[in-house]
């Protein structure tokens, strides 16, 4: 059976990789930087402006779009892409992570989770065939199996059953898929901070390889120390199947995201560059800088003065910081913008150098003057 989602490593250097991923809807060179485009909206960006930043590929997710406006009326008015306008590739979150989120409003149970809606308290069922019905009729390129996701610092004892359902939530998910030929199944490999746990997650995982366009590292980045996640992934990154796309969730730091790709990771995503610009928070090759601090109220230089984004050619500090602090919503906009821009050509910096076999120079240069220390 061919997958409908294949990657082509182009050059190596140490564990990082540069490649390309195919999908249904065109190419994805990598490392690659994905916005997250929860509610069929990256928040703030038009299409125009997320090609204009390079974006290759967005997110979506299952457990809000199948509560508003609902799948099957995705599905109806002819799936996801055509919905949003956006012809590149989407990947769907399987709304797990989402439902687990939700606290005290969720119940596990071998059969899926019960949860209630945080919009309106009404209860729901999302079971892995759910999942995937669901992923389905969005249609999205890439779809991801219904996993649990424990937090960050959860024991032994918790994660080791907690595994095993995830793996017989793999099997539901793979037998539940409709559209094995269009939509590619990436499975994701839990099991905390412990590395022979990484490893039981994966070794059942791939009993299934054959069915699966990639792998994800889920569970990580949810509150567990820094190193705890750096050591994982230095683990478990490269047992993964050299020949398959690999997949970190949740991270959008620059210096967690050079590192992932030096451990072999080829895709990010991450809420944080648009919630943080929301909060007038913006990354710059000198750390982060809060714009609504004093200190820019008279400053005409751009966010970052060696950045080539349009909000960089255009705005200064002391305008963006004048909008932020009144709430016009040209000020979201301008920073969304610009942090998006910042994370996608971080990475397309980083494949440059992997092919020029310089990254690890590269990184280490970009975190020492990122983190003051140049
Ligand atoms: N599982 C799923 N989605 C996720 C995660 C996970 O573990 C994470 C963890 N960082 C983010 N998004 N399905």
């Amino acid at each position: 059976m061919k997958l409908p989602v294949t990657y082509k490593i182009e050059d190596k250097d140490g564990k990082a990789r540069a490649g390309v991923i195919t999908t249904p809807h065109g190419e994805i060179e990598t490392p690659v930087f994905m916005p997250v485009g929860t509610q069929a909206t990256v928040k703030t960006m038009s299409k125009e402006e997320l090609l204009d930043i390079g974006s290759e590929i967005i997110l979506g997710n299952t457990y809000h779009l199948y509560l508003r406006p609902n799948d099957e009326l995705i599905a109806r008015l002819g799936g996801l892409h055509k919905f949003m306008n956006w012809d590149k590739p989407i990947l769907t979150d399987s709304g797990g992570f989402q439902v687990f989120s939700l606290g005290s409003l969720r119940k596990i149970k071998e059969e899926g989770v019960y949860f209630s809606s945080h919009i309106d308290g009404s209860k729901h069922f999302i079971s892995p065939e759910k999942s995937i019905q669901i992923q389905n009729n969005l249609g999205s390129d890439i779809v991801m199996l219904f996993d649990e996701c424990p937090p960050g610092l959860s024991t032994r004892e918790y994660i080791i059953p907690s595994i095993e359902r995830t793996t017989r939530w793999a099997k539901r998910c793979v037998e539940a898929h409709q559209k094995k030929d269009s939509q590619g199944l990436f499975a994701i490999v839990q099991g905390g901070i412990y590395e022979d746990l990484r490893q039981k997650s994966l070794d059942e995982l791939s009993q299934m390889d054959e069915n699966f366009s990639g792998y994800a590292i889920g569970g990580l980045a949810v509150g567990e120390p820094r190193e705890d996640m750096y050591r994982i992934l230095d683990y478990i990154v490269e047992k993964c199947p050299e020949e398959k796309p690999r997949y970190l969730m949740g991270v959008g730091e620059p210096v967690d995201m050079l590192n992932a790709v030096e451990s072999g990771i080829d895709m990010m995503d991450c809420v944080q560059p648009t919630r943080l610009a929301r909060h007038g928070t913006v990354f710059t090759k000198d750390g982060r800088l809060v714009i609504k601090s004093e200190r820019y109220k008279e400053d005409t230089k751009p966010l970052d003065e060696e950045c080539d984004c349009y909000v960089c050619k255009n705005y200064s500090r002391a305008y963006i910081r004048h909008l932020i602090k009144v709430q016009e919503v040209l000020g979201l906009r301008l920073t969304s913008y610009h942090n998006l821009y910042f994370l996608i050509k971080l990475m397309k910096d980083a494949r440059k150098a992997i092919k020029e076999k310089r990254f690890k120079e590269f990184k280490e240069k970009f975190i020492q003057r990122y983190e003051g220390k140049e």
